[in-house]
């Protein structure tokens, strides 16, 4: 079994990132898991490429800092010529009308003056990711299922035409981690493309800027500390954020404080306590570039010899060499 899970640099890694997802991955991993950094899905809406390059290594590092072998984790466009070359017999394998239905591709495409070509296949892209690292089960949220099940139609359909190449993968609901909200508006997710960012804190803020922004977080007139989540959703999320740091239920975390102003310092600390070590070790990677690039070379290295032989028997069996 290999599970194949990644984070697009759209904006820094953020907190909800790190306590829903990556801390997990890092803390639950099997010897065959695969993460990688997908900058090539980033593109597909308007980007700054300076941009895009400083988030990916920030991402990179990141997810190393958090605990995932180099061996485990590479960046999508160090493997852009194979999944280049993948895409296009994918592409050629899916019909405009699989492609234009998927619901992401409406929903962000939609209102825009001009949409990209890449917003419309970036699925195809993602079915490339999957198929060319023989990924067997993709932990997706549902937002994204109808793109795992484009790359099932997808490997089954090339390996019934051209002959047996790829696993069929599965889409598998990733086990329950904590969904941490928006500070200033705990109605939305927090999320690392949010424009204002005073709600949502970042892996690599520093201990007084996480502190502040605790501070400021909304809570409720009701003033009282308890979970409930559909009264005092600023509370709760406070709560939750809580009882992900400390390993508790957010109803244990409810009794640690007395106080909104107290619930906040006490939140604050234990995100500061969990996020420092990352924090130090992804700025240390980050300050050694050389070292940064090593590593990077070696997980692109083990993924592109994944790639390589799948890659090579789909060409053939396409017609092409
Ligand atoms: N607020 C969150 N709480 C818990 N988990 C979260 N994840 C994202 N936000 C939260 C999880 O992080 C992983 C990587 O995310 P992604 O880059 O694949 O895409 P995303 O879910 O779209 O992340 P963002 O931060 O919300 O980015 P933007 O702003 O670009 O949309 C995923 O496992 C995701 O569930």
């Amino acid at each position: 079994m290999t599970r194949l899970s990644g984070i697009t640099p759209s904006g820094h890694v953020q907190l909800g990132n790190y306590l829903g997802a990556v801390r997990r991955w890092a803390t639950e991993r099997e010897p065959a898991d695969l993460f990688f950094v997908s900058d090539m899905h980033a593109m597909s809406t308007p980007h700054k490429p300076g941009r895009l390059r400083a988030l990916t290594r920030e991402q990179f590092a990141v997810l190393l800092a958090a605990g995932i072998g180099p061996e485990s984790v590479f960046v999508q466009s160090d493997l852009a010529c194979e999944l280049g070359a993948l895409n296009w017999i994918l592409e050629c394998t899916c019909s405009y009308g699989e492609a234009a239905r998927m619901i992401q591709f409406k929903e962000r495409g939609a209102g825009q003056d001009s949409v990209r070509v890449g917003l419309l296949t970036y699925p195809v892209l993602m079915a490339a990711d999957i198929l060319l690292q023989g990924a067997t089960e993709v932990p997706v949220g549902s937002d994204q299922d109808q793109h795992v099940e484009l790359a099932r139609v997808l490997a089954r359909r090339f390996n019934a035409t051209y002959g047996e190449v790829f696993a069929v993968p599965e889409a598998v609901v990733p086990k329950t981690a904590a969904r941490v909200r928006d500070l200033s508006d705990p109605a939305r997710k927090m999320a690392k493309s949010t424009q204002q960012s005073a709600g949502v804190v970042f892996v690599l803020d520093e201990p007084d800027v996480i502190r502040r922004k605790f501070r400021r977080a909304v809570t409720d007139d009701v003033g009282e500390v308890r979970y409930d989540p559909e009264n005092q959703p600023g509370v709760a999320n406070l709560l939750e954020i809580l009882g992900a740091c400390r390993g508790t239920s957010p109803y244990t975390a409810a009794s640690a404080a007395d106080s909104y102003a107290a619930l906040k310092e006490i939140a604050a600390e234990a995100v500061v306590e969990v996020l420092g070590p990352v924090r130090e070790r992804a700025r240390e990677l980050l300050d050694d570039p050389a070292e940064l690039d090593r590593i990077r070379a070696h997980g692109a290295k083990h993924a592109a010899d994944r790639a390589q032989p799948r890659l090579q028997a789909a060409m053939r069996m396409a017609g092409l060499r």
